[in-house]
């Protein structure tokens, strides 16, 4: 399986779940920043995904899964036994979908492109921090009990939640009144799966 991927951004969720669930990918790079994208081997990435964004994954069979969450639901589905997300029939299934929406509309969609591209001027910006920053305060609270968004166990959110936090470095949005959420952060940078992906992406020597 290829992953088409750009180093850091919201792909990185799916390299780390697929380094947690021990699912070798193939890594496709993707510049974002060039116009068109180009992908590494030339071709315009909208040959590949008409959306013109990462993160695709392109099955062995050469089916192509776009969208974040559904790549990240379809990679622990593959490896059950890595319980990187909660059983079907269960209510922690919901409170998993509660936050990867929590994440993927008020974190993800907020940070960009509002905070990314500096043409929507510094007044978008602003108030995209202010919106971020009532967004912090709701996940402070919950790391002050809690150690994972699911409660004692990482799952797909984590991977997701962290991969977007970490783009507060250099976007002016210091973490440090939000003790707890820096906490949660700074553990789940630790974890092998983790700094690998970011090694791999040259996010960290
Ligand atoms: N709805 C998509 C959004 C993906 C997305 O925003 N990807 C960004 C990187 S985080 C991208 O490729 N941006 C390039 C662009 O917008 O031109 C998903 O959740 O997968």
């Amino acid at each position: 399986m290829k992953l088409y991927y750009a180093p850091g951004v919201c792909s990185m969720a799916a390299h780390i779940v697929a380094i947690e669930a021990g699912i070798p990918l193939e890594l496709t790079r993707v510049d974002i920043r060039s116009e068109p994208h180009q992908v590494e081997d030339g071709r315009d990435l909208k040959q590949v995904n008409a959306k013109g964004v990462v993160p695709v994954l392109e099955l062995d069979d050469g089916r192509l899964l776009t969208e974040g969450i559904a790549i990240l639901h379809f990679l622990a589905d593959l490896k059950p036994e890595a319980m990187l997300t909660p059983a079907h029939d269960s209510f922690e299934r919901y409170r998993l979908h509660e936050w990867l929406t929590f994440i993927s509309s008020e974190l993800h969609k907020t940070f960009s492109p509002w905070l990314f591209h500096p043409e929507y001027g510094v007044q978008a910006a602003d108030v995209a921090r202010e919106r971020l920053r009532q967004r912090f305060d709701h996940l402070d609270r919950h790391f002050a009990s809690e150690s994972f968004l699911l409660g004692s166990r990482f799952s797909i959110a984590d991977a997701y939640c962290f991969t977007i936090m970490n783009w507060s470095k250099g976007r002016n949005l210091d973490l440090g009144p939000w003790a707890n959420l820096s906490r949660y952060l700074s553990t789940i940078a630790e974890r092998p799966a983790v700094r690998k992906a970011m090694v791999a992406e040259g996010l960290r020597p």
